[in-house]
């Protein structure tokens, strides 16, 4: 009797293991052919910048961040890589603009919260950013792999727009707003600032083109003028699964979807991708562009945050 009670245990947890979207771990459980398990000497932070493409902004080429001009886009990566490791603000500027980052082990989905995107939000002061995962599925240790949106609080709101492109031209001289059209026929500005962020531009300096078009997700923007004078603006936080969004920076691999939005169970990760996700900014405060500090994975139970 004790025997049989037990088997039914052993398949009531077994169906639901199957039942559940996160894949969770059965140890010797081969994961894949690339699968790149953790060991003793792992990091539990995102050691690596793949790509750095922020939109234009306020704290884009800016001498305080950015001491020397950078050229190239190798070297935007290099930059973002040492500001990663000593845990130093990477703003990625106005809409669309975004960083690639990877661990130097794979992560692995366990059904909870599975890594973290650190940000500098506070309450009232959230710039929400679209948080987008992918497994080195061809193995080339690169991220040219199938993205996936990870699903947040405003991934069924009505006003969530997907594949919303904005295209920033170049100024034609130094202290000029970096002018703007998107994919629905809208133009506007980032705005100048020179009083706060006096750098002759806020275009990136690596990017070589008199244009550039970022393409993702944008939310609504829920910002506005409390004072209704223009001096103090609110940027309202999201319920949940934003990067750099007050009370939400734990993030599960169990919310990725595909591009119909359906749940994919992916068993492990090894890049993420963060992207500022609203197009909006607040009078003297400039553009909503989303910060990132760091990337743990949570499995490793270091976190010093
Ligand atoms: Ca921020
Ligand atoms: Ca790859
Ligand atoms: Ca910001």
């Amino acid at each position: 009797m004790k025997k049989s009670l037990s088997t039914v245990f052993f398949i009531a947890a077994a169906l639901s293991a199957v039942s559940c979207n996160y894949g969770r771990i059965v140890p010797g459980e081969p994961l894949g052919e690339y699968y790149r398990p953790a060991d003793a000497s792992s990091s539990a932070f995102a050691d690596k910048v793949y790509e750095y493409t922020p939109a234009p902004g306020q704290f884009i080429n800016d001498p305080v961040s950015m001491p020397f001009s950078i050229k190239t886009p190798a070297a935007a990566c290099t930059w973002a890589q040492e500001r990663l490791a000593s845990r130093k603000f990477i703003s990625l500027g106005g809409f669309g603009g975004y960083i690639i980052v990877g661990f130097d082990h794979s992560v692995v989905a366990l059904g909870g919260y599975d890594f973290a995107v650190y940000g500098n939000a506070y309450t009232g002061g959230s710039e929400p950013g679209i948080v987008w995962v992918a497994q080195d599925a061809n193995g080339n240790g690169l991220p040219d792999d199938v993205w996936y949106e990870l699903r947040g609080s405003e991934y069924s709101n009505a006003y969530t727009r997907r594949n919303y492109s904005v295209t920033y031209y170049k100024p034609d001289g130094a202290g000029q707003d970096v002018h703007w059209k998107d994919s629905e026929g809208q133009e506007g500005t980032i705005d100048y600032l020179g009083e706060y962020h006096s750098q002759a531009s806020y275009y990136p300096s690596w990017i070589a083109t008199d244009e550039y078009t970022l393409t993702g997700t944008c939310l609504k923007a829920n910002n506005y003028d409390q004072s209704g004078n223009g001096s103090y603006w609110v940027n309202p936080d999201y319920d949940w699964g934003y990067a750099d969004n007050y009370g939400s920076s734990r993030f599960r691999i169990g919310d990725a979807v595909d591009a119909f939005g359906a749940a994919v169970n992916l068993k492990y990760i090894d890049f993420v991708k963060v992207q500022t996700g609203v197009n909006a900014k607040s009078g003297w405060l400039g553009e909503l562009s989303t910060e990132v500090l760091g990337f743990e994975d949570l499995s490793m139970g270091t976190s010093s945050r």
